[in-house]
């Protein structure tokens, strides 16, 4: 029996981590000798040598023990790197273990092998210097910090056996998402879901400054964590036969609480978990643990001075060439590798096995058991009328219907996610069969389906924790969505971008597998903010996604409940993409039948034939053009105004569902061809074109296209607190000036009583609502009539 708490094994695990320092150093600054077997030359050495060594050897040493503990206890463990910025770490333990070489076989176990990760790594065309899609093991890029705890929450939900080990950096720890992830226990079920095992790496510097946790004594840590819900375990100091010792023992302390907490959670059922107190550990170690002490007179390991590349070295500054090597060898590499350069036989021996090595971790390559959601006909919740306009229903709160049926049906592997907007987004349909999970205690008088147990997870008021819930759960095989409130998606603009950047990447790896798309719903949008005003308007997600590459953004403008659950079902079933879904949870009119749905779904766009007075192959006078619910009711009113105003008149309707579709295909792959561009908008007549989001992006899509005789009433930025149909006309979106602007453009001056009866209206309905609070009765009391043709 292996006694892994002998100084004996680790001995074994020093030399592992000695090994993995080694490399990781050797990555940094040489291109060539790895093992140092010749003379060092100029030519050995990289010109811009290129990394973050700060982090590097304390992370080794957390990697270390974590495949020690592995073997110990049997554990299916993956590792997440909050400071992600280590790159090599991920590199060096996979080669150490194998893994590396088994992905790519040219990265031989041999001394040019060594050669090649050495030169590869931050080289122009070899590797990333972080966590990043091509590093074995990893499903968290750790480049823009902060997202390490909700990324290892979303990967662990549903999957009862997994650790996930997230290295939290201190600098990591000081940013907003990061401190909202130590809330992550609140939503963990200690039954159904997996644990989390936090190890707060306090290594005492940033890029230029102290850490504020590092300055904080033990016990005002162990309270801040108490507090929190969570035991703080300590391991500190700077002899590594001391704190190896120590490390070994805490870690079997954490691992066994994580053990003996569900181990008592799971004698019982699901439904009456409660909170448990789980175990963080706070490994204190000095940032560049192991390299340089001090350079030209000031510290460096300790403190910041080691973030980045801690020595002056470079193929054109060799006259310090003996201080690296002298640091190289101070690893003892000629115990590390044999004569041809492999790592020793004896050190890969401690190398958990398989798929328990943390690099091949399945949950780390697509998930550990992935399969399609199942997705019923969503027709069976699709809405019937005789007459377009005839119905009123709100969108979310029928998508409900659907997102119940899929619940039902993916009983653990499919979640919703939200930021306390579950109920105000109207998708109170899921709490028919589900709950929100929750294992914060319940208050009966007040709490409304709370539970340990629930499909639905939105009791923490963080856009962050939604967003990177969800992209956990997704990177491990799951299905999803996320619904917010338009605006405030936006505080998780930069973490869609670095989900969009990990997909991009990750599909250049032929050997990652497919992830299921992720999905965000954009609710209580611009147009419909009237008791929140202004603050609550930002439809800028459309725009900011759109300037990604095509291949992995879609943006969905449902007008209607067909068009939403059409839609759903073709974004839940769509895989390796972030789809945009903005809709309407207030009542509307609703207009398109399940088939005019499935067509916009299939085509992206259509042109409605009787909301037109033209057949579809007839020359309009004017195209109006909707995208978006409001957008959308604002040109069919506006159309009927036309209609009545202009009865020979025309028009085209087009409703737009799928907006990148009209891009060019020298822009998105997907884009309409030029032929069939003009065949919707035409060559030259005018385009009005009513849109949900900002104009710039209309244009863009016009200005390589022939027609340019384009009008465009989007959102403004303008709003106040007022009523809904005058935050559309802040900005122009509303059905007189759209009317208006169609009139002016074809008739021209000819239009111009037409034109002054807008404004008048426009005047009127300003006064009214200041008098009265209200909308004017034409705009209240309007539905849609048959079209004189
Ligand atoms: C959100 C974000 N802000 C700023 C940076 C730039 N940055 C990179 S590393 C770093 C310091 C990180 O310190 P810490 O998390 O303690 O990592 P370690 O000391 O282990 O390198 C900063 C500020 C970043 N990567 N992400």
């Amino acid at each position: 029996m292996t006694d892994y708490n002998s100084k004996e094994y680790l001995n074994k695990v020093d030399e592992w981590w000695r090994a993995a320092n080694y490399i990781a150093v050797a990555q940094m600054y040489l291109k060539d000798n790895p093992l140092l077997k010749k003379e060092i030359q100029e030519d050995d050495v990289k010109i811009h040598p290129i990394g973050h060594w700060g982090t590097i050897a304390g992370q080794n040493f957390i990697y270390a023990h974590l495949n020690r503990a592995i073997n110990k206890y049997d554990l299916n463990m993956f590792y997440i790197e909050g400071p992600g910025h280590g790159g090599q770490v991920m590199v060096a333990n996979s080669y150490i273990d194998g893994s590396y070489t088994e992905i790519y076989p040219e990265i031989t176990q041999d001394e040019a092998g060594l050669k090649k990760l050495c030169k590869i790594f931050s080289f122009p065309g070899g590797i990333a210097s972080h966590a990043a899609p091509e590093t074995p093991g990893s499903i968290h890029e750790g480049g823009e910090l902060g997202y390490s705890l909700s990324h290892a929450t979303g990967a662990i939900l549903d999957n009862p056996d997994v650790i996930a080990a997230t290295v939290v950096g201190d600098g990591e720890a000081e940013t907003g998402p990061l401190a909202a992830g130590w809330f992550s226990n609140v939503f963990i079920n200690p039954v159904t879901d997996g644990a989390v095992l936090p190890i707060l790496y306090l290594n005492g510097g940033k890029i230029s400054n102290p850490t504020i946790l590092e300055r904080k004594s033990d016990e005002e840590l162990t309270q801040y964590f108490a507090g929190l819900g969570w035991e703080a375990l300590f391991v500190s100091g700077t002899n590594p036969d001391v704190v190896h010792t120590q490390m070994a023992e805490q870690t079997d302390l954490a691992i066994e609480k994580i053990k003996a907490i569900q181990k008592e959670a799971r004698a019982k059922s699901a439904e009456v978990a409660t909170l448990p107190t789980w175990p963080v550990l706070i490994v204190r170690t000095p940032k560049g643990w192991t390299g340089p002490a001090s350079w030209a007179g000031e510290p460096i390991e300790g403190g910041f001075r080691a973030h980045q590349v801690p020595i002056p070295v470079d193929a054109h500054h060799m006259e310090h060439i003996s201080s690296l090597v002298e640091w190289l060898k101070s690893y003892r590499p000629e115990e590390l590798f044999d004569e041809n350069g492999t790592v020793k036989e004896s050190i890969r021996a401690i190398s958990p096995k398989g798929d328990k090595r943390m690099s091949t971790n399945p949950i780390t390559n697509g998930g550990i058991d992935p399969k399609p959601l199942k997705i019923a006909d969503w027709k069976k919740h699709a809405l019937t009328f005789a007459k377009p306009g005839e119905k009123i229903a709100q969108d979310m709160i029928e998508f409900g219907n659907f997102a119940r049926d899929l619940i039902v049906d993916n009983p653990d592997n499919f979640r919703i996610f939200g930021p306390d907007e579950t109920k105000s987004n109207r998708l109170n349909k899921v709490f028919e069969v589900t709950n929100r999970q929750w294992l914060g205690g319940e208050d009966k008088a007040y709490d409304e389906w709370i539970s340990p147990v629930g499909r639905v997870i939105d009791s923490q008021l963080s856009e962050h924790q939604c967003e990177g819930f969800l992209e956990g759960y997704v990177l491990t095989g799951r299905h999803g969505f996320f619904a917010s409130y338009e605006a405030f998606l936006r505080v998780v603009d930069s973490m869609i971008t670095q989900h969009f950047k990990w997909l991009r990447k990750a599909k250049e790896q032929t050997w990652r597998k497919q992830y299921p798309s992720l999905n965000l719903i954009a609710t209580s949008t611009v147009f419909q903010q009237d008791h929140n005003g202004y603050t609550h308007q930002d439809p800028g997600l459309l725009t900011h996604l759109a300037e990604k590459k095509p291949e992995f953004i879609r943006e969905y403008l449902p007008a209607d409940t067909n068009t939403m659950l059409a839609v759903m079902a073709e974004a839940l079933s769509s895989e390796e993409l972030i789809n945009l879904i903005v809709c309407s949870k207030h009542p509307r009119p609703q207009f398109y039948s399940a088939d005019e749905a499935e067509i916009l779904v299939k085509e992206g766009l259509k042109i409605i034939d009787w909301a037109s007075t033209t057949t579809s192959d007839e020359e309009p006078d004017v195209v109006l053009v909707a995208s978006g619910t409001e957008p959308n009711l604002e040109a069919l009113a506006a159309v009927t105004i036309l209609n009545k105003a202009f009865p020979s008149l025309k028009i085209r309707f087009i409703n737009v569902l799928d907006i990148l579709k009209l891009r060019h295909p020298s822009v998105d792959p997907r884009g309409l061809s030029d032929e069939e561009f003009d065949n919707y908008f035409t060559k030259e007549k005018p385009v009005i074109f009513c849109y949900h989001g900002y104009e710039g992006m209309i244009r863009d899509i016009f200005f390589n296209r022939n027609n340019h005789n384009l009008y465009i009433h989007g959102y403004r930025e303008n709003g106040d607190i007022t009523t809904p149909f005058d935050m559309r006309v802040f900005s122009e979106m509303d059905r007189f000036h759209v009317a208006q602007d169609a009139a002016n453009a074809v008739y021209g001056n000819a239009a111009s009583e037409f034109s002054q009866k807008m404004d008048d209206t426009i005047a009127f309905h300003h006064s009214y609502i200041r008098e009265h609070g209200l909308d004017i009765p034409e705009v209240e009391n309007w539905t849609w009539e048959d079209l004189i043709k």
